[in-house]
């Protein structure tokens, strides 16, 4: 096994399960998935797609808690265990910079990123169509939005958790307002989180079956020595509709729209019956990630069928073997002027 170090805080408490034998990918579900049920809370049937961090003695998360009335929006969970959540009654309520209410019309797909000491939440709304929202907040009880980073129309926004280069730096992915066919990953730099340029190319679709429709980020990237590893969702088309796998790539540490190496085979794919079965069938959608610096294990929070949360395991090592074994990055992936 290659060596790799995570550069990030040590987690001791982060979810766990050793690795079962004969496992021939290298992440490997939670056996008590899905760990968020149907109806988790009073007027929201499903919960998916959301992102947690490590907060105080135990987790907190951003859940994309989708309505009886069919809108999605976004609410708070705590966790001990980062496994068992309790959720608050009411969806997250925003403030503007004035101090006035600021809710979207909906909001979806959260991510939760940490840098230096303040807490990013950036999710999907409505702005003339889909575009990226995105709010801060140090305690968790007051949220201030910041106002359209991006134009219209977007999705899959997600932070780096920490300045590159003194600069913030952002992946997303333009997009259509609808269930878009088409879509790379893109990166753009800003100097305060409110003018954002240097936009760049990072990654495309790829001819490899399971992501030749469009790819966009997942968990916020991980830093380690080698660079930072890149958990992300890539989609084919089928008779049946999309199909959503997981995938991971190297980015350059100083330069991450320069894709080091790319895995040209999925790492995480549908197969069990919550990932196969539900409102949106065959979706496995990664937002957040785990890391405990002294093991290298990762924990990987990923949607299910648009209907549940579910929880897989990976460690550095396997997956950085695993991208290096698969590796399928092109030339093209690694200059910085054309992109
Ligand atoms: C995408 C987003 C995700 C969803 C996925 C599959 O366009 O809407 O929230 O998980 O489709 O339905």
């Amino acid at each position: 096994m290659s060596k790799i170090n995570i550069i990030s805080p040590p987690l001791y408490n982060i979810p766990w399960q050793d690795c079962p034998e004969n496992s021939e990918l290298p992440v490997w579900r939670y056996s008590e998935n899905p760990i968020i049920q149907r109806n988790p809370v009073q007027g929201v049937s499903r919960i998916f797609n959301s992102a947690v961090q490590p907060y105080e003695n135990g987790y907190i998360g951003v859940f994309r808690g989708e309505q009886t009335d069919g809108i999605p929006y976004i609410y708070l969970g705590r966790s001990m265990d980062g496994i068992h959540w309790q959720f608050e009654k009411n969806k997250i309520r925003f403030t503007d910079e004035n101090g006035r209410e600021f809710m979207p019309r909906y909001a979806y797909d959260p991510r939760l990123v940490k840098v230096e000491d303040t807490y990013y939440i950036i999710w999907c709304q409505d702005f003339y169509g889909a575009a990226i929202g995105m709010a801060k907040t140090k305690d968790f009880r007051t949220f201030t939005r910041i106002e359209n980073p991006f134009l219209p129309f977007n999705r899959n926004a997600v932070l780096f958790p920490r300045k590159i280069n003194d600069k913030f730096v952002m992946l997303s992915r333009p997009s259509d307002s609808g269930h878009t066919p088409f879509g790379d990953i893109f990166l753009s730099e800003s100097p305060d989180l409110e003018y954002w340029g240097h936009h760049r190319h990072v990654m495309s679709k790829s001819s490899n079956w399971w992501e030749n429709l469009k790819i966009g980020g997942g968990c916020a990237p991980i830093e380690t020595d080698k660079g930072w590893l890149l958990i992300y969702h890539g989609v084919t088309c089928t008779c049946n509709g999309f199909v959503y796998s997981m995938g991971a790539a190297l980015l350059d540490k100083n330069h991450p729209s320069v894709v080091l190496k790319r895995a040209s085979r999925y790492i995480l794919t549908p197969e069990m019956w919550y990932e196969e079965r539900g409102f949106v069938p065959n979706v496995c959608f990664p937002c957040a990630a785990l890391t405990d610096s002294e093991t290298g294990k990762i924990a990987i929070y990923y949607g299910c069928a648009d209907s549940y949360v579910g929880l897989a395991f990976t460690t550095a090592e396997k997956l950085y073997d695993y991208i290096l074994e698969y590796n399928c990055a092109g030339e093209g992936e690694q200059e910085i002027g054309r992109r």
